[in-house]
């Protein structure tokens, strides 16, 4: 396999409006993500992706752009941001800016001409379509609730949003649309920028007619025009988010001939916790044996033809450890062991803000305590639909996307050392306990685990580049896999619940030669602790 920097690499994601707030207004900022950079450095990781700081009016936290060349007011300006760049690749971090193509926000000056008239230029920047028997011209759904049609009173036309209302399609089958995709591309890698991550890269290709929405016809040919007219040749990190991929087409995507990304975010694993057929918020609990199936499929369908991304967590998905860990008596073992579980596979990894400290999902009594448009539409709608209050807010304690959008517990001062001002969503009431400034000095905290962890990948190209073998396949309670380059072999063995377990690991992987990692002091043969992880060469 040729060998490529982002295959060793350690990615963390900052969600910034809850990262670091520089000047008190509540909402954090460029200039408190340059202040906690060298934070980001002792840890190890070599990049970071920024969720989306173009200007942008924050109906979706800033997935909804009204200008791509420059900066949304709350965060700072250009020059912040170029210092950002400067300041983080003297420590040797890239940055990853979040390209949100497949729409705009409503208030993008495209989009506030395109509405104006039927035979404005930028008229075709949009999907606009007749009513059809006096509605809308199908039953696309948006993502966010309701139809994905909006009326547009003015000129009499629905235009298609899959996600809110303020968030208008663009038409990518319009050739003027791509070019000025890729001009505003090519303006942040002449800024020397490390990559991007694709917001739903895998809409691009839609054919709202035919309610073709992910994986469209056109879809690979227009992400290689892309490559061509921007990234391609230039050694950069793309990494697309796909939430309808195959290993098939995921091999498309991440083919090392470099025609398209390096590598997508697949989401299999990830709808493993919802009632199959249903929505996010339908909940059944997770079957061990399924993920293990998930992560064996993923692990082993790259033959040297395409690259894995490895997450828990992101900005849209609960915390791990309250969702497949244990946030009460095992929060620190448990934390330990999927960071273990997943930081041994291959692929590279991505750490979102607060993983690394085993921070929380949250619970807020009252609906309005809660910001994101996604959680606020789907209450709406299913109080109409005759669900109780009860057991909508257990959906959303379950899955709500805040959960990962409170604030970053730096330190156990007031509001968690966020902010001075008054936080734009609230602090989860844990930072007392879980914050950074108490893990960074403790040597058993989970964010000097994670350090470790980076280290041994940094240090053991097996955990890079090593075939995988699950083992117990079987085993209800049990993730064990064996990692092989050559005459080196790692296994790593975690239990997944609070229960104590016997387990027998085939002969040959039962010497524990060198223990590279555990959670636990001194290993037991044959048996493992509530939550225990080992990881150690074979
Ligand atoms: O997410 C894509 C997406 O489909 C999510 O809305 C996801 O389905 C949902 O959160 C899970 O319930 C991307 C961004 O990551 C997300 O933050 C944006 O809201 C969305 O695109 C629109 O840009
Ligand atoms: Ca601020």
């Amino acid at each position: 396999m040729v060998k490529k920097w982002w295959h060793s690499s350690v990615v963390y994601q900052i969600y910034p409006r809850s990262f670091n707030d520089s000047n008190g207004d509540g909402i954090g900022d460029l200039k408190g993500i340059i202040e906690k950079l060298d934070y980001l450095k002792n840890l190890g990781i070599d990049v970071i992706w920024l969720s989306p700081v173009f200007k942008s009016p924050n109906d979706d936290n800033g997935y909804d752009i009204s200008d791509y060349e420059d900066i949304m007011d709350e965060f700072g300006t250009l020059e912040d941001m170029e210092l950002l760049l400067k300041e983080a690749n003297e420590r040797g971090i890239k940055i990853l800016m979040d390209l949100v193509a497949n729409h705009t926000s409503d208030e993008h000056k495209w989009f506030t001409q395109s509405r104006k008239s039927k035979d404005n230029p930028y008229r075709d920047y949009y999907i606009w379509r007749d009513p059809v028997d006096g509605h809308e011209p199908n039953d696309l759904g948006s993502t966010f609730s309701g139809s994905a049609w909006e009326w547009d009173e003015a000129t009499e036309q629905y235009y298609l949003h899959l996600f809110s209302k303020k968030q208008p399609d663009l038409n990518w089958e319009n050739p003027k649309v791509r070019e000025e995709i890729w001009k505003c591309m090519n303006f942040w890698i002449d800024k020397g920028i490390g990559g991007f991550r694709m917001d739903v890269i895998e809409l691009l290709g839609k054919v709202p007619d035919e309610k073709i929405t992910g994986n469209g016809p056109m879809l690979h040919e227009y992400i290689r025009e892309m490559n061509r007219n921007t990234f391609g040749g230039k050694d950069l990190l793309t990494v697309g988010e796909c939430w309808g991929a195959t290993p098939e087409i995921a091999k498309m995507y991440s083919n090392p001939d470099g025609s398209e990304l390096s590598m997508v975010f697949q989401f299999e694993h990830i709808g493993l916790d919802q009632i199959p057929g249903k929505e996010k918020w339908d909940l059944q609990p997770l079957n061990l044996i399924s993920l293990k199936q998930v992560f064996n499929k993923w692990q082993n369908c790259f033959n040297e033809d395409g690259w894995n991304s490895l997450f828990w967590n992101n900005h849209d998905v609960p915390r791990i450890v309250s969702r497949w860990g244990n946030d009460k008596e095992y929060r620190v073992e448990s934390a330990k062991m999927l960071a273990t579980l997943l930081h041994g596979l291959k692929g590279t990894p991505y750490i979102y803000q607060g993983e690394e400290l085993g921070m929380t999902n949250i619970k807020f009594k009252d609906i309005n305590q809660y910001k994101d448009i996604e959680t606020l539409n789907m209450y709406k709608d299913r109080l109409k639909n005759g669900y109780t209050h009860e057991e909508i807010m257990e959906s959303i304690y379950a899955k709500g996307r805040d959960n990962a959008r409170t604030p970053m517990q730096w330190s156990d001062e007031i509001n968690s050392g966020f902010t001075t001002g008054t936080p734009w969503i609230e602090v989860n009431p844990n930072f007392t306990e879980i914050n950074a400034k108490e893990q960074v000095s403790n040597p058993d905290s989970i964010y000097n685990y994670y350090k470790k962890l980076i280290e041994i990948r940094k240090n053991n190209e097996v955990i890079v580049y090593g075939d995988f073998e699950m083992l117990l396949p079987e085993d209800k309670n049990i993730f064990a896999y064996v990692r092989t380059l050559k005459d080196t072999k790692i296994v790593v063995v975690c239990n997944f619940y609070a229960d104590e377990v016997e387990y027998n690991l085939p002969k040959e992987y039962e010497d524990k030669k060198e223990v590279l990692i555990s959670n636990y002091g001194l290993s037991l043969p044959g048996r493992l602790r509530p939550f225990e992880a080992l990881m150690y060469k074979g």
